[in-house]
Protein backbone atom coordinates (compact mmCIF):
# COMPACT_ATOMS: atom_id res chain seq x y z
CA UNK A 1 0.00 0.00 0.00
CA UNK A 2 1.71 3.50 -1.02
CA UNK A 3 2.27 6.00 1.77
CA UNK A 4 0.09 9.12 1.90
CA UNK A 5 2.61 11.69 2.76
CA UNK A 6 1.94 14.81 4.77
CA UNK A 7 3.64 17.74 4.71
CA UNK A 8 7.18 17.04 6.60
CA UNK A 9 6.88 13.77 7.50
CA UNK A 10 9.78 11.08 7.54
CA UNK A 11 9.86 7.86 6.10
CA UNK A 12 11.95 5.50 5.51
CA UNK A 13 13.18 4.18 1.97
CA UNK A 14 11.69 1.07 2.27
CA UNK A 15 9.95 -1.58 0.17
CA UNK A 16 7.05 -3.58 1.42
CA UNK A 17 8.86 -6.54 1.26
CA UNK A 18 12.11 -4.51 3.59
CA UNK A 19 14.29 -4.09 1.43
CA UNK A 20 16.02 -0.55 0.35
CA UNK A 21 15.03 1.17 -2.04
CA UNK A 22 17.24 2.33 -4.24
CA UNK A 23 16.18 2.74 -7.73
CA UNK A 24 13.03 4.53 -7.98
CA UNK A 25 11.15 7.01 -9.98
CA UNK A 26 10.41 10.88 -8.75
CA UNK A 27 7.34 11.84 -10.69
CA UNK A 28 4.76 14.91 -10.81
CA UNK A 29 1.63 14.11 -12.73
CA UNK A 30 -0.84 17.06 -13.31
CA UNK A 31 -3.82 18.73 -15.54
CA UNK A 32 -4.05 22.10 -17.95
CA UNK A 33 -6.51 24.41 -16.46
CA UNK A 34 -9.88 22.97 -18.71
CA UNK A 35 -12.99 25.62 -18.53
CA UNK A 36 -16.16 26.47 -20.75
CA UNK A 37 -16.39 29.40 -21.42
CA UNK A 38 -20.17 30.23 -22.16
CA UNK A 39 -21.37 32.11 -25.54
CA UNK A 40 -24.55 34.99 -25.36
CA UNK A 41 -27.69 33.46 -24.35
CA UNK A 42 -25.76 29.96 -23.79
CA UNK A 43 -25.12 29.90 -27.11
CA UNK A 44 -21.25 29.28 -28.60
CA UNK A 45 -20.01 28.12 -25.40
CA UNK A 46 -16.62 26.66 -25.86
CA UNK A 47 -14.06 24.60 -24.04
CA UNK A 48 -10.51 26.98 -22.77
CA UNK A 49 -7.55 24.98 -22.22
CA UNK A 50 -5.13 26.77 -19.88
CA UNK A 51 -0.99 25.21 -20.67
CA UNK A 52 -0.06 25.08 -17.17
CA UNK A 53 3.87 24.55 -16.64
CA UNK A 54 5.03 22.72 -13.52
CA UNK A 55 8.62 22.26 -13.58
CA UNK A 56 10.36 19.33 -11.17
CA UNK A 57 13.83 19.90 -10.32
CA UNK A 58 16.32 18.66 -7.72
CA UNK A 59 19.35 19.73 -5.53
CA UNK A 60 22.25 17.52 -4.06
CA UNK A 61 24.22 18.41 -0.88
CA UNK A 62 27.14 17.13 1.17
CA UNK A 63 26.61 16.82 4.68
CA UNK A 64 27.78 20.26 4.68
CA UNK A 65 24.63 21.92 2.85
CA UNK A 66 27.31 22.58 0.16
CA UNK A 67 26.07 21.88 -3.86
CA UNK A 68 27.08 19.09 -5.19
CA UNK A 69 24.55 18.90 -8.33
CA UNK A 70 21.48 19.94 -9.46
CA UNK A 71 18.91 19.10 -12.17
CA UNK A 72 16.59 21.58 -13.53
CA UNK A 73 15.05 22.50 -16.60
CA UNK A 74 17.84 24.54 -19.22
CA UNK A 75 14.53 26.88 -19.92
CA UNK A 76 15.67 29.10 -17.23
CA UNK A 77 18.98 29.51 -18.43
CA UNK A 78 19.00 33.06 -19.39
CA UNK A 79 17.53 34.13 -16.01
CA UNK A 80 20.16 31.73 -14.20
CA UNK A 81 23.51 32.97 -16.51
CA UNK A 82 22.15 36.62 -15.80
CA UNK A 83 22.72 35.65 -12.26
CA UNK A 84 25.99 33.67 -12.17
CA UNK A 85 24.08 30.46 -11.17
CA UNK A 86 25.02 27.12 -12.69
CA UNK A 87 23.17 26.34 -15.75
CA UNK A 88 20.28 24.04 -15.86
CA UNK A 89 20.55 20.34 -17.07
CA UNK A 90 18.47 17.80 -17.02
CA UNK A 91 21.20 14.56 -15.86
CA UNK A 92 23.65 14.71 -12.82
CA UNK A 93 26.96 14.47 -13.64
CA UNK A 94 26.89 10.82 -12.28
CA UNK A 95 24.61 9.51 -14.64
CA UNK A 96 22.17 8.35 -11.81
CA UNK A 97 19.84 11.10 -11.58
CA UNK A 98 17.89 11.35 -15.44
CA UNK A 99 15.14 14.24 -16.12
CA UNK A 100 12.56 13.02 -18.53
CA UNK A 101 12.21 16.31 -20.19
CA UNK A 102 9.93 19.64 -19.61
CA UNK A 103 6.16 19.77 -19.83
CA UNK A 104 4.92 23.20 -20.40
CA UNK A 105 1.08 21.73 -20.99
CA UNK A 106 -0.13 19.51 -18.68
CA UNK A 107 -2.36 16.69 -19.03
CA UNK A 108 -5.96 17.87 -21.12
CA UNK A 109 -8.80 15.83 -21.33
CA UNK A 110 -8.19 14.16 -17.65
CA UNK A 111 -5.71 12.50 -16.41
CA UNK A 112 -4.00 9.97 -18.24
CA UNK A 113 -2.22 8.36 -15.44
CA UNK A 114 1.22 8.87 -16.57
CA UNK A 115 3.38 11.92 -14.47
CA UNK A 116 4.43 14.35 -16.50
CA UNK A 117 7.37 15.37 -15.46
CA UNK A 118 9.61 12.54 -14.02
CA UNK A 119 13.23 11.94 -12.15
CA UNK A 120 14.56 8.90 -12.16
CA UNK A 121 16.86 7.85 -9.24
CA UNK A 122 19.78 5.16 -8.89
CA UNK A 123 21.29 5.62 -5.35
CA UNK A 124 23.53 2.13 -6.23
CA UNK A 125 26.02 4.69 -8.51
CA UNK A 126 25.65 8.26 -7.05
CA UNK A 127 28.17 10.16 -5.88
CA UNK A 128 29.70 9.49 -2.80
CA UNK A 129 29.57 13.25 -1.58
CA UNK A 130 25.63 13.40 -1.90
CA UNK A 131 24.57 13.27 2.01
CA UNK A 132 20.79 14.83 0.92
CA UNK A 133 18.58 15.02 -2.44
CA UNK A 134 16.04 17.95 -2.37
CA UNK A 135 13.44 17.86 -4.95
CA UNK A 136 11.05 20.85 -5.47
CA UNK A 137 8.41 22.02 -7.80
CA UNK A 138 7.91 25.63 -9.28
CA UNK A 139 5.09 27.04 -11.61
CA UNK A 140 6.19 28.88 -14.80
CA UNK A 141 3.78 31.47 -15.12
CA UNK A 142 3.82 32.48 -18.75
CA UNK A 143 2.61 35.59 -19.56
CA UNK A 144 -0.84 36.91 -18.10
CA UNK A 145 -1.21 33.72 -16.32
CA UNK A 146 -1.91 33.96 -12.35
CA UNK A 147 -2.89 30.91 -10.47
CA UNK A 148 -1.37 28.91 -7.86
CA UNK A 149 -1.45 25.34 -7.05
CA UNK A 150 -4.65 24.95 -5.40
CA UNK A 151 -6.08 25.40 -8.96
CA UNK A 152 -4.91 22.65 -11.01
CA UNK A 153 -6.50 19.61 -11.28
CA UNK A 154 -4.74 16.24 -9.92
CA UNK A 155 -1.65 17.58 -9.25
CA UNK A 156 0.12 15.01 -6.89
CA UNK A 157 4.06 14.20 -6.24
CA UNK A 158 4.76 10.37 -6.02
CA UNK A 159 7.95 7.62 -5.55
CA UNK A 160 7.65 4.59 -6.86
CA UNK A 161 9.51 1.83 -8.87
CA UNK A 162 9.42 1.92 -12.51
CA UNK A 163 10.52 3.91 -15.42
CA UNK A 164 8.89 7.21 -17.22
CA UNK A 165 6.17 5.16 -18.88
CA UNK A 166 5.39 2.21 -16.28
CA UNK A 167 4.50 2.28 -13.03
CA UNK A 168 5.24 -0.69 -11.37
CA UNK A 169 4.94 -0.10 -7.81
CA UNK A 170 4.02 3.36 -5.68
CA UNK A 171 5.74 3.84 -2.21
CA UNK A 172 4.33 7.28 -1.99
CA UNK A 173 2.05 10.18 -2.53
CA UNK A 174 2.18 13.79 -1.80
CA UNK A 175 -1.19 15.48 -2.88
CA UNK A 176 -0.17 18.95 -3.49
CA1 LIG B 1 7.54 21.99 -17.14
CA1 LIG C 1 -0.20 12.93 -16.77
Amino acid sequence: MAINLQKGQKIDLRKSTGEALTNFCVGVNWGAIETVKSGFLGFGSKKVVEDVDLDLSCVMLNSNGDLVDWIYSPDYNAWLSKNNMPLGKLTSKDGSLRHSGDDRQGDVGGDDGLDNEIISVNLNSIDQQVDKIFFFLNIYLNQGQNFDFEQIPFAKIRMYEGTPTRVDNVHSNFDI
